[in-house]
């Protein structure tokens, strides 16, 4: 039988529309409000991701693989569990509203954080998109919180208002979190944000550790049309450094060990000249 040709669209859906074929998903799930969130003011809490088993059961396996090392990534060649968590379909659909049907996963990473970790540091995901940001969201990211989320715990900070800006925080910006608040949800819930809001997380000054399953879904474009992986390291060693650029070996990004962290603030660099 002849395969039928996929009708040619030739309008863009705007920014914060929920298409036609995705409504009745949303509607199903409980997800107009958290849309509207996402859309309005750059991030939202979806509740109730899996059952607390499930979660119970991602939290025992992130820190049977990342608790003593503090974190961990490339999750999805470590265990099937980080497949099933990925494709939960409350994040499937959040997925597909913010960055587009046909959506690609970016990073599964996870972190373990101690009483007296750290924070993060200010940033907006889209750490290699020159400014200013396009209306289209490009990158969600979502935190798993496997445990409860709480300012004193080390939860997310995001400064409301500043996906509006559609531009990474300056030094000064960065160094003085005006306006941060904290997002406080249950265990089982992912904090979820666009590209643009900066965040960074809190010190944590409880006992115990804070354990987080990150997880970027990525719009599709802007992946080269021809795949030269099979080819690259030939074509390298003929021809050298700017083949290797080209061939996107001279930064941190698609690096088969997860992310190439010696090469990550030229990247972010890059991105910005
Ligand atoms: O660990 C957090 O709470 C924030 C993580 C973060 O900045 C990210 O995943 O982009």
């Amino acid at each position: 039988m002849a395969e039928s040709k996929p009708t040619m669209y030739f309008d863009t859906l705007p920014p914060d529309a929920v298409s036609p074929e995705l409504a009745p998903v949303i509607e199903e799930l409980g997800l107009e409000e958290n849309c509207r969130e996402l859309a309005m003011q750059g991030w939202t809490v979806v509740r109730d991701v899996a059952d607390p088993d499930f979660n119970e059961a991602f939290r025992a396996k992130i820190m049977e693989i990342a608790g003593n090392a503090g974190g961990s990534n490339m999750l999805l060649a470590k265990d099937p569990i980080f497949a099933e968590a990925i494709q939960m379909p409350k994040l499937l659909a959040m997925a597909e509203f913010s960055v587009g049907r046909g959506f690609l996963i970016s990073q599964v990473a996870a972190s373990v954080r101690p009483k007296g970790s750290p924070a993060i540091g200010l940033h907006a995901d889209n750490n290699w998109l020159p400014a200013p940001f396009p209306a289209h969201n490009m990158l969600m990211t979502g935190c798993w919180a496997c445990d409860e989320y709480s300012k004193a715990g080390g939860s997310t900070l995001v400064i409301p208002g500043s996906q509006n800006l559609r531009r990474h925080p300056t030094a000064d910006e960065t160094a003085n979190l005006t306006g941060a608040i904290a997002i406080e949800c249950p265990p089982g819930s992912v904090a979820m944000w666009d590209g643009n809001l900066w965040h960074s997380n809190w010190p944590r000054e409880l006992d115990g550790e804070r354990v987080v399953c990150h997880i970027t879904y990525t719009r599709l474009m802007m992946r080269p049309v021809e795949d030269y992986n099979d080819h690259a390291d030939a074509l390298i060693d003929s021809h050298g450094e700017t083949m290797a650029q080209l061939l996107g070996r001279e930064d941190f990004l698609a690096s088969p060990t997860g992310a190439d962290y010696s090469k990550l603030t030229q990247t972010f660099n890059n991105a910005k000249r």
